[in-house]
């Protein structure tokens, strides 16, 4: 199996050098489970797990724990039932979220993807939501990957274009597909951009049909789908790990468990960037620490008054601002924290110095 066709380059080869240099072999991680995860490496794929160095160096917070799409430098343990994993390269683009119950640590989603697929469904359903595919944006630009709106389901609606409209006002210049992953139509559009050998990864709600549209892509049904409940068509999260997958006609796509609900981790200036229009008008803003409340020479006060800035947007560019904040202050104490526990442990082990050099 040739690691190019699960998107290696010179790029990643160079950056591998040095542990090529140590006898390491390069893989790419495809699927993760608790504790272990399945790797690519050019002679195939295997079961992996961090060795105690690593995790060590996890702990210490000098790295990340892989992720899928991650590629990672592997001692192939010949003679053991798993390789083991000594390092992570490097990550070009992360999609990350706030790990659920550890405020200060991002989660990895999806790791070196080139393109964000946002998925949304057509269903009349919970699955088409502007603030939603706004933060899916957000977090999408933190990320540092492309982005692609996908209006799946396109076969229950009667006014696509209403909703390629409607979706076009929320994310602006990135590009959208409406398509059907069920009957098939539409499906095409998405190959062009994985060509190369390009990573994608789907992110939606749980029940927009982001497997089916994986299955659609391989021609397969290889990924397990569920009808979702009728009475509060909130789908059923039928994919419970996440996974890379090579698609025949080019291209790898990660497929995600529906997040129930995810943090723009790290998000800043990328608010600007989902919402640059607001960006603009604050710019103009006769104070610069405007909050656009009440003050005199608010310039968004006065286009949400003529009508040209869209109240829903600014009210979600609100809502996404005060939450940035928050995360900002729950960060700025749990690091507080870590420096108190730091010098705690310094003013110990001066006290042994002391009491050795004492004696
Ligand atoms: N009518 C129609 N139904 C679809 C389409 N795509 C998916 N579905 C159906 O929607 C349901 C959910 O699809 P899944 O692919 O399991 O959804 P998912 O996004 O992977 O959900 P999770 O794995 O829970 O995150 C299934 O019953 C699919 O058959 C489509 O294009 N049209
Ligand atoms: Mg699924
Ligand atoms: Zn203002």
């Amino acid at each position: 199996m040739n690691l190019r066709e699960w998107g290696w380059d010179e790029n990643w080869a160079a950056a591998f050098a040095p542990h090529a240099a140590a006898g390491l072999e390069p893989a790419r991680v495809v699927r993760q489970d608790r504790g272990a995860c399945e790797i690519q490496l050019e002679t195939g794929g295997r079961t992996a797990e961090p060795t105690g160095r690593f995790r060590h160096a996890v702990e210490a917070g000098e790295a990340d724990m892989p992720g899928v799409g991650d590629w990672v430098a592997v001692d192939p343990r010949p003679t053991c039932a798993r390789a083991g994993i000594e390092a992570v390269l490097s990550r070009r683009t992360c999609l990350s979220r706030q790990e659920v119950g550890r405020a200060t640590r991002a989660q990895v989603l999806a790791a070196n993807v080139d393109l964000v697929f946002m998925v949304s469904a057509l269903d009349a359903g919970r699955g088409f939501n502007l603030p939603r595919i706004e933060r899916a944006l957000a977090l999408v630009r933190a990320s540092g990957a492309e982005a692609v709106a996908v209006l799946n389901k396109a076969d229950l609606c009667d006014d696509i274009g209403a909703r390629v409209r409607e979706a076009q006002s929320a994310v602006m210049d990135v590009p959208i597909v409406a398509l059907s992953a069920i009957e098939g139509w539409g499906v095409d559009e998405l190959r062009p951009w994985l060509a190369g050998n390009r990573t994608g990864v789907l992110l939606g709600p749980s029940g927009v049909g982001k497997s089916a549209l994986v299955n659609a892509l391989l021609g397969a049904g290889i990924q397990e789908t569920q009808p979702v409940r009728e009475e509060d068509a909130r789908g059923r999260h039928t994919t419970t790990r996440r996974e890379l997958f090579r698609i025949p006609s080019g291209g790898l796509l990660i497929d995600t468990a529906g997040l129930r609900e995810f943090q723009p981790w790290g998000a800043g200036e990328e608010l600007d960037s989902v919402f640059p229009e607001v960006a603009a008008l604050a710019e103009q803003c006769r104070f610069r620490d405007c909050r656009h409340e009440a003050e005199p020479g608010c310039a968004v006060q006065r286009a949400l008054g003529e009508g040209s800035l869209e109240a829903r947007r600014f009210e979600h560019y609100l809502s996404l601002k005060r939450e940035q904040a928050y995360q900002e202050q729950k960060r700025d104490l749990g690091a507080q924290l870590a420096e108190k526990t730091r010098w705690k442990k310094i003013a110990q082990w001066q006290k042994e110095i002391f009491r050795h050099r004492d004696r």
